[in-house]
């Protein structure tokens, strides 16, 4: 990889399963495989998500939800990434989302989606292997 794998994580809506698990867990495994990490915490708004993959020019946006809100929140993330150009920019998460919601998810043109008990490599190989092939 030329530059490294600049990667924008987030939170959104109420969901406050983070405490040193999850998404925590993932955000120190993408440092130590060297990706920039931009981690912007809880309660995180799609606007406020793209808004700062824009300003980071992030390779990669990565949503952790365990609150059930996926099918309101990944729609709106894709919406709001065509408004700002930025479709090219890899939408992909985990959490509590059932197999027939990431497939209707994946459809709509969101990444591949991990649910609970993926391990972290498989995640890191993901992202690695798509933004290779992406990269601009
Ligand atoms: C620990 C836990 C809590 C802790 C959270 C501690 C903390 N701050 O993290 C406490 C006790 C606080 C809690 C509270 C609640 N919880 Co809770 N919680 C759990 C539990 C048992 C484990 C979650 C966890 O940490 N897993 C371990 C980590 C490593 O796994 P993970 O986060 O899922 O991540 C993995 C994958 O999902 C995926 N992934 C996840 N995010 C991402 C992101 C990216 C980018 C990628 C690539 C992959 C990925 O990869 C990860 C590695 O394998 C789950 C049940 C379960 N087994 O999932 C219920 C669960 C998530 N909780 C649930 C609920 C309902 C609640 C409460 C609303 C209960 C209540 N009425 O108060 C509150 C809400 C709190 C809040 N504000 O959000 C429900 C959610 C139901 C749903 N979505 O339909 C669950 C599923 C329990 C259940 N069976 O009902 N909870």
């Amino acid at each position: 990889m030329d530059r490294p794998i600049r990667i924008v994580m987030a939170k959104p809506g109420l969901d406050g399963h983070d405490r040193d698990r999850g998404i925590k867990v993932l955000a120190s495994a993408y440092r130590d495989a060297g990706m920039e990490v931009i981690y912007l915490g809880l309660r995180q708004t799609p606007e406020m998500i793209v808004s700062a993959a824009v300003q980071e020019d992030a390779d990669v946006i990565a949503l952790s939800i365990l609150s059930g809100a996926h099918m309101t929140i990944f729609p709106r993330v894709l919406e709001l990434m065509k408004e700002n150009d930025i479709e090219d920019v890899l939408l992909t998460g985990g959490g509590i989302i059932p197999e027939a919601d990431m497939q209707t998810l994946t459809d709509l043109g969101v990444g591949k989606l991990f649910g609970p008990g993926t391990p972290v490599q498989e995640t890191i190989d993901y992202i690695e292997d798509w933004v290779q092939s992406h990269r601009r």
